[in-house]
C-alpha cells in the first residue's frame, strides 16, 4: 500500500513549503545516523561529552533556562466543542489554534534540518501498539525519541502497512515562553509544538502520543492509556504478578519499576522486573484480564535523588551511553545531581556552582537512557500481548491523612480512589511546588478529555466475564509531626506490594474500613525495619473525622465534572460518605485493631 506513504510525503512536502527548512533528513534509526547526529551537536554545543572513562558515550544537554519542564497552561486540547476537553483542560477552537500555529510555523526551519521521524509506541509487531511520525527541527529530539521510541525503518514500514499513524509537528521556534504552545488536535490525530525543546513539550512520543491522543483513541476502541509503570514481582514461589501505579510527575514511578528487594527478600527469592516507567496501555484479554504493554522503549527519568542507595538500577542502566539533561558536572566531567556523592564544579546552567544560585542540577534535570541498559529489564516487555495486571495502584504526595495502603472493596470503589487521588505539585510542570491538587488517575496534565467522560469509561470495564485488577491506594510520602517522611520507601516498598498480593492470591485478611482495606497487625512485613510501632500505627490509622471532610472535598471536586460526572460515580462518593457518617466517632488505629 504505497498510498500510506504517499499521504506521509504529502505532509512532509506541505510542511516544509511552510516552514522553509535548508534541508531534509528522513530517519532510519540507524547507529551511524545516531553517530552522525552526535558528532553535529557536540559541534553546535546542544551536546558536551562527559567523561568517557567513567561514562562512556554520554552526553550533557543544556537546556534554555526557562524551557526546564513541561507548561501545562500552554498546552491544550482543541476539540470542535469545547465542552469535550472538559474543564481539566485548556481548550482551544481548532480553527484558531490553527491559524496561531500557522503563524509561529511559517518559514521557522530556515537555515535549519527538518527530521522526518517515523516511529512505534510499543512492541512493533504488538497488536496494541500505535505509530506516529514526528517532524522536527531540533536534533536533540530526534537523539531522544531513537531511545524512547522504535524508531526509522521499522516504524515507517508498521506505517506502510496500516496506513494510519499520529502527526506530531514540532519546532523548537525562538524557545520564547511567549512563543510557545503544545496544541492537540485528537480528531485529526495531530499535535503541533511549538516554542520548546524540553521533554514531555517536545518529544512527542510519549505525553502528547502516547497520553492525550491515545487516551481518545482508547475510549474509542475501548481500552486504557494511563501514566503508569507496569512492574513484575516474582515471588520465591516463582509466580510473577504484574502490578500497574499510577504517580503523579516526580513521584515514585521509575523508583518503583526498578525497585531493589530488600536483603531479607532478596535472600527469600523475591525479584523484580521492570516493564515501563511511565506509561500504560492496557485493554481485556480474551480470559477477561486486562493486558498491559509499555509504548515507551527507553527511560526519560528524574536525575535528583537517583542515587546508590535509593535507585541503584538506574544508576547502572545510565553508567554508558546516555544523554543528561540539565545535570550538574563534576571538576572532572562527571554528571552530578543532588543525592549523589561528590560535589558539583559546574551547575546545570554552566555556571561555577555557588549555592546562593539554588540546586546544582534542576530539580527536574533528566537522563534519557534505553530500558534495555536497566538490569531488571524484563524480557515481557517486547511481548506483542502485553502482561496480565493482578493489580492497579494510584498514590500520590500526601503528607497526612492518607495510610501508607489501603485497598478498594471493588472496581467502582477503586476508579473513586482513583478520581479522588490528590497530591502535591512538584518541578515536572512549571508553577509553584509542593501545592496540593487533586490529580485523578494521575492524568490531571494528560487526559485528552472530559474527566467525566474518562470516569464512565474507567467504570465500564466492569462487565460481565471481566476478571479485573483489585485496586489499590498507597502515600510513601506521609511525613509524622517532625515533618520527615514515617516510611522508609524505595525498596522497601516491597513490603507494600506482598501484602497486595496475598489480598490478590486471597491470603492476607486485611482490616475493613469506610475507606478502604488496610493491613491487619502483623501482615505487614516489617522485620529489620527498625520501625517504631507509634509509626506504623500513625502510618495505617484512618482518622475518620478528617476523612468525612475528605468525602466532603472528594464530593465537592468531582461535582466541577458535572453533567457529565457518572452517575454511579456520585453514588459511590456518597456511599462512602454515608458509612463514614454512620459510625460511632471513635479514633483508633485500625494496626492495633
Ligand atoms: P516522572 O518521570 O516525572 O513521571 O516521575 P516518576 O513518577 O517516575 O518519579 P521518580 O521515580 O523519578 O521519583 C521522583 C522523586 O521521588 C525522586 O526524588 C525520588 O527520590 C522520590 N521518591 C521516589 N520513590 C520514593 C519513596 O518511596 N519514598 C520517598 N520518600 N521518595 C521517593
Ligand atoms: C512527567 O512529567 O510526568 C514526565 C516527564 O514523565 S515529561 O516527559 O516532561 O512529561
Ligand atoms: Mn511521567
Amino acid at each position: 500500500m504505497a498510498s500510506s506513504l504517499q499521504a506521509l510525503e504529502r505532509w512532509v512536502n506541505d510542511t516544509a513549503a511552510r516552514t522553509r527548512p535548508a534541508r531534509i533528513h528522513w530517519c532510519d534509526g540507524s547507529e551511524a545516523e545516531y553517530a552522525a547526529l552526535v558528532e553535529q551537536m557536540l559541534a553546535s554545543g546542544d551536546l558536551i561529552a562527559l567523561n568517557p572513562q567513567t561514562h562512556p558515550g554520554c552526553y550533557l544537554h543544556r537546556s534554555s533556562p526557562s524551557d526546564v519542564a513541561r507548561v501545562e497552561h500552554l498546552t491544550f486540547v482543541c476539540t470542535p466543542k469545547r465542552e469535550d476537553a472538559g474543564p481539566n483542560n485548556h481548550w482551544m477552537d481548532p480553527a484558531e489554534a490553527h491559524a496561531k500555529m500557522d503563524a509561529l510555523f511559517d518559514g521557522c526551519m530556515e537555515g535549519r534540518t527538518l527530521y522526518v521521524i517515523p516511529y512505534c509506541m510499543g512492541p512493533i509487531d504488538s497488536p496494541l501498539s500505535r505509530c506516529g511520525v514526528e517532524i522536527t527541527d531540533s536534533p536533540y529530539v530526534v537523539a531522544n525519541m531513537r531511545t524512547m521510541t522504535r524508531m526509522g525503518a521499522s516504524a515507517l514500514a508498521r506505517i506502510e502497512r496500516e496506513g494510519s499513524f499520529v502527526k506530531g509537528l514540532h519546532s523548537t521556534g525562538e524557545l520564547d515562553p511567549e512563543r510557545r504552545f503544545i496544541m492537540h488536535f485528537p480528531e485529526e490525530l495531530s499535535i503541533q509544538s511549538y516554542g520548546s525543546g524540553y521533554g514531555g513539550n517536545a518529544l512527542l512520543g510519549k505525553k502528547c502520543h502516547a497520553l492525550r491522543i491515545a487516551s481518545h483513541q482508547a475510549r474509542r476502541e475501548g481500552w486504557l492509556a494511563e501514566h503508569m509503570l507496569i512492574v513484575g514481582i516474582e515471588t520465591p514461589a516463582g509466580d510473577t504478578h504484574y502490578i500497574a501505579a499510577a504517580f503523579p510527575s516526580a513521584c515514585g514511578k521509575t523508583n518503583l519499576a526498578m525497585l531493589i528487594p530488600p536483603e531479607g527478600y532478596r535472600r527469600e527469592g523475591w525479584k523484580v522486573w521492570t516493564v515501563g516507567d511511565d506509561i500504560c496501555w492496557m485493554r481485556p484479554g480474551e480470559d477477561g484480564r486486562l493486558y498491559a504493554i509499555n509504548p515507551e522503549a527507553g527511560f526519560f527519568g528524574v536525575a535528583p535523588g537517583t542515587s546508590a542507595n535509593s535507585n541503584p538500577n538506574a544508576l547502572v542502566s545510565i553508567a554508558r551511553d546516555t544523554i543528561f539533561t540539565n545535570v550538574a558536572v563534576t571538576a572532572d566531567n562527571q554528571p552530578w545531581w543532588e543525592g549523589l556523592p561528590g560535589e558539583p564544579a559546574t551547575d546545570w546552567q554552566g555556571r561555577p556552582y555557588d549555592p546562593a544560585n539554588g540546586p546544582a542540577a534542576h530539580p527536574n534535570a533528566r537522563f534519557t537512557v534505553s530500558a534495555r541498559q536497566c538490569p531488571t529489564w524484563s524480557e515481557k516487555a517486547e511481548d506483542a500481548q502485553g502482561v496480565p495486571i493482578s493489580a492497579i495502584v494510584f498514590g500520590g504526595r500526601r503528607p497526612s491523612l492518607l495510610p501508607l495502603v489501603m485497598q478498594a472493596r471493588d472496581w467502582t470503589h477503586g476508579v473513586l480512589m482513583g478520581a479522588a487521588m490528590g497530591s502535591e505539585t512538584t518541578a515536572a510542570a512549571t508553577g509553584a511546588v509542593g501545592v496540593l491538587r487533586r490529580d485523578p488517575m494521575a492524568m490531571k496534565p494528560f487526559c485528552g478529555y472530559h474527566y467525566g467522560d474518562y470516569f464512565a469509561h474507567w467504570l465500564s470495564f466492569d462487565r460481565p466475564g471481566a476478571k479485573l485488577p483489585a485496586i489499590f491506594h498507597v502515600n510513601w510520602f506521609r511525613k509524622g509531626e517532625d515533618g520527615r517522611f514515617l516510611w522508609p520507601g524505595f525498596g522497601d516498598n516491597l513490603r507494600v506490594l506482598e501484602w497486595m498480593i496475598e489480598r490478590v492470591e486471597g491470603r492476607a485478611r486485611g482490616s475493613a474500613t469506610p475507606v478502604g482495606t488496610v493491613p491487619q497487625a502483623g501482615e505487614l512485613r516489617l522485620e529489620g525495619l527498625g520501625l517504631p510501632a507509634s509509626a506504623i500505627s500513625e502510618l495505617l490509622h484512618i482518622d475518620e473525622a478528617a476523612w468525612q471532610q475528605e468525602l466532603e472535598a472528594i464530593g465537592a471536586y468531582l461535582e466541577e465534572f458535572s453533567p457529565r460526572l457518572p452517575e454511579a460515580l456520585a453514588r459511590e462518593q456518597h456511599r462512602v460518605a454515608d458509612a463514614l457518617a454512620s459510625r460511632p466517632r471513635m479514633s483508633r488505629s485500625a494496626a492495633s485493631a
